[in-house]
């Protein structure tokens, strides 16, 4: 469950109508390849990482960041019922993919990390903190189902 006040809410859906989640999935899930390596191994069959250049224009690691974002897009419109919005995806990537869930906290914040890169000075410390609380609102809800 995260806590936005209505105003938070606001400026979450307005810096989010602004971006392009196609692009910003790929960047976003690129660098979490990069800066994180480790998380590659779940990525084995996506063809060449060896290098950041390779990572960041992998067809493969765009079209899957574009999926992820996507389905993360959708939770923005249900932040008052996210870990029923993730329930499906949380089973998923327990019982199936065997993703540790520390990884959608790093995703999360690698996510933060690039809107303030796209953003500049419009991503103010608020709407950091609204966006800091809803990177941590979706993580919890996709741990939630972990067993
Ligand atoms: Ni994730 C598949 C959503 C974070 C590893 N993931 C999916 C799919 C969706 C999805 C949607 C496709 C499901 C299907 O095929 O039915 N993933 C999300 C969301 C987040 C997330 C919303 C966080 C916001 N996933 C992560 C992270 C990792 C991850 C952080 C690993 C580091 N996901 C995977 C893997 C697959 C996957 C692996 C399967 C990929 C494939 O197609 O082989």
């Amino acid at each position: 469950m995260v806590h936005l006040s209505s105003e938070e809410k606001a400026a979450v859906l307005a810096l989010w109508g602004k971006v392009n989640v196609d692009e910003v999935g790929g960047e976003t899930l690129g660098r979490l390849l990069v800066v994180f390596p480790w998380t590659q191994r779940f990525f084995s069959s996506f063809g060449d990482l060896s290098s950041p250049d390779a990572v960041m224009s992998n067809a493969r690691v765009k079209a899957h960041g574009k999926k992820v974002m996507n389905a993360f897009s959708e939770g923005l419109h249900h932040l008052d019922s996210l870990k029923g919005t993730f329930a499906k995806l949380s089973e998923l990537h327990c019982d199936k993919l065997h993703v540790d869930p520390e990884n959608f906290k790093l995703l999360g914040n690698v996510l933060v990390v690039v809107l303030s890169h796209h953003f500049g000075a419009e991503f103010t410390p608020q709407v950091q903190a609204a966006w800091q609380k809803v990177v941590s609102g979706v993580a919890n809800a996709l741990a939630h189902k972990y067993h």
